[in-house]
């Protein structure tokens, strides 16, 4: 899983990216390769209760990437394009807002105006994603004409996106309000269009944090998804030793670095969940979407076990941990045998079976 740190120039993005933890460097990146990413442990208590049960060779908690992207101008730029097309490579947006002000960055904006800049910020992503839809468009409408191998299907994706660019220009919708069937919708998910991802707004303020339901409501994210943050003072006490760090939070009145809060934000509005494998090698934890199916969730560990699927042994962590241990779970019948299409939850130990 791969978050892009985006937003405005000098909105505070490498301070972020350095706050959780990322190398300090204030050189801007350039496009998603040469981008700068850090990787950030997900915290899972569980993780430790089944190391003390199992004492693996190996612990491995999941991970998830934030890569520092290069602002994005207000004004058409040189390079614009480039940077929102890399953006499509990710898996969510965090899009970070200015709400503090200095004097120490040129602003295209003098004074800060975080909800404009970040109703902005989403236009932006929007309109870039209409100028890819444009031109696939003529693409098609030339190409349908000519008898080629493609042709029928080439007319079935231009209806299709002839259907979405309308209802999008003329009814006013973003393309994650369309209702689609399924084949479409399949269609339109190739294109991994910025402004379907998930995003969750960074509030980077100096001091006076936000309502944020109030901001939730004004941008149409959920609650959940708006996360305060002071970015300078967070860069700051994630360079202390570790020993120092939890003084200078109380004192900022900074309940968990940034670093364990933005976990938090983006399972809950990319959707995401963790299930665990547990053995005398290694115990685990792996992000799937909340929704996968058994056979998805082996597919993350390999493409062999989700091929090869027979049935998964399952157990609920919390059925675990009451039970005491994997014997008296069996006797207490706490471990279920799940098939290809059972909907895998949150904190699920599995153990796949499958040949191959
Ligand atoms: N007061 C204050 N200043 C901040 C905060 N975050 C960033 N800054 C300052 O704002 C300026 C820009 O910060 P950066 O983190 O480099 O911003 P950026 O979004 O990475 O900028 P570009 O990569 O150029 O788009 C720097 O001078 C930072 O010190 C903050 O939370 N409070
Ligand atoms: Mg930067």
């Amino acid at each position: 899983m791969r978050i892009a740190l985006i937003g405005r120039p000098g909105s505070g993005k490498t301070t972020a990216f350095n706050a959780l933890g990322g190398a300090r460097q204030k050189l801007p990146g350039t496009l998603q390769d040469e981008c700068p990413v850090v990787s950030v442990e997900v915290p899972d208590s569980r993780l430790q209760w089944l190391a003390e049960m199992y004492k693996p060779k190996k612990v491995t908690p999941a991970r998830m990437e934030f890569a520092d992207y290069p602002g994005l101008p207000k004004t058409e730029e040189k390079g614009k394009p480039e940077v929102l097309a890399s953006i499509r490579a990710c898996d969510g947006l965090a899009l970070v807002v200015r709400a503090f002000e200095t004097a120490d960055y040129a602003y295209e904006e003098p004074k800060a105006n975080p909800l404009a800049e970040a109703r902005g910020m989403l236009e932006d992503l929007l309109f870039g994603d209409y100028a890819i839809l444009e031109k696939r468009v003529e693409k098609l409408r030339t190409q349908v004409t000519r008898p080629t191998k493609t042709q029928e299907q080439d007319r079935r994706e231009l209806t299709t996106l002839e259907k979405v660019l309308h209802e999008v220009i003329e009814g006013g919708k973003r393309l994650n309000q369309l209702e689609l069937g399924r084949e479409e919708e399949m269609l339109l998910r190739g294109f991994r269009f910025a402004s379907q991802k998930p995003v969750l707004v960074l509030w980077n303020h100096s001091g006076n944090a936000p309502d944020v339901a109030v901001v939730a409501k004004e941008l149409g994210l959920s609650t959940e998804s708006v996360l305060p943050l002071q970015a300078s003072v967070e860069e700051e006490i994630a360079s202390l030793a570790p020993e120092d760090r939890e003084l200078f939070l109380a004192e900022y009145g900074i309940a968990q670095p940034v670093r364990e809060r933005i976990i938090q934000v983006a399972y809950a509005s990319i959707g995401l969940c963790s299930f665990l494998t547990a053995g005398e090698d290694e115990v685990r934890a792996w992000t799937i979407s909340r929704g996968d199916s058994a056979v998805a969730a082996a597919g993350r560990i390999h493409s062999d076990i989700a091929r090869g699927f027979i049935r998964a042994e399952t157990i609920a962590f919390d059925d675990l941990r009451a039970a005491g241990d994997l014997r008296a779970a069996k006797a207490a019948n706490k471990v279920r045998l799940e098939a290809k299409d059972y909907v895998v939850k949150d904190g699920d130990i599995m153990n796949f079976r499958f040949s191959v």
